[in-house]
């Protein structure tokens, strides 16, 4: 799962980002990687991928494959083969429309039956975004209610994001990374001794505390 050089662990985290049509996913995707937005994006077919490099403390790097799947693939069959090797997720839905948020749970049951962590036979840890929170409909979804949700369905944490105003996207991101981590030290002897591997750190973001997502 990593390669060394030079005293720095390098990481590559398959990570997928699911959810209904039209929630934002490309949207996040594009301002996590590039910082940039806009409202004419084309709907995207079947799926595609951004590396997005971070500099998680001074001995690792963590480089997020993110595999952006299109939406209208919930109806098709070859979720299977996007979701393969993947260790972590993020599930989107659209503030402005409440079926995207009750179809989050049916994405999340999709992962959780086709693919699990090698290393705990374990399903991934997957955070769920409240996104388009720029708009008044974010009022839908009060921290209570997500909380619950969150439980029930077991995602490790929530967070509302706006791909337009750059809002929580970075630390939606450093949460799921800080997740990945802590299953992999539960599940590497050599990782749970040693103090190599350091989870938040310098670039912690949401891992280093003041976070408020749930779980
Ligand atoms: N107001 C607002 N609009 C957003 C936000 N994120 C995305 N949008 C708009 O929502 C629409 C759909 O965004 P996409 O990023 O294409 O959605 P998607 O989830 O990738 O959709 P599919 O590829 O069809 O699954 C676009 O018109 C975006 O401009 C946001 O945070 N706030
Ligand atoms: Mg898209």
């Amino acid at each position: 799962m990593y390669e060394e050089h030079g005293g720095v662990r390098e990481y590559t985290f398959k990570v997928l980002v699911v959810g209904d049509i039209g929630t934002g996913k490309t949207s996040l995707v594009k301002r996590l990687k590039f910082n940039t937005f806009s409202d004419k994006l084309n709907s995207t077919v079947g799926v595609d991928f951004v590396m997005k490099e971070i500099k998680w403390d001074d001995k690792t790097i963590v480089r997020l494959q993110l595999w952006d799947i299109a939406g209208q693939e919930r109806f098709g069959n070859l979720t299977r083969v996007y979701y393969k090797e993947a260790v972590g997720a993020f599930v989107v839905f659209d503030v402005t429309r409440k079926s995207t948020y009750e179809n989050a749970a049916k994405w999340k049951s999709d992962i959780d039956g086709k693919v699990l962590l090698p290393q705990d036979e374990k399903t991934i840890p997957m955070v769920l975004l409240a996104n388009k929170c720029d708009l008044p409909e974010k009022k839908n979804f009060p921290a209570e209610m997500m909380d619950n949700y969150c439980n029930e369905c077991g995602f490790v944490g929530w967070e509302e994001t706006s791909a337009k105003d750059d809002i929580n996207i970075d630390k939606a991101a450093y949460f799921l990374v800080s997740q990945v981590f802590e299953r992999i030290k539960a599940g590497e002897p050599s990782l749970t001794t040693g103090d190599t591997v350091k989870v938040g750190g310098t670039g912690g973001g949401a891992a280093g505390g003041g976070c408020s997502m749930c779980g």
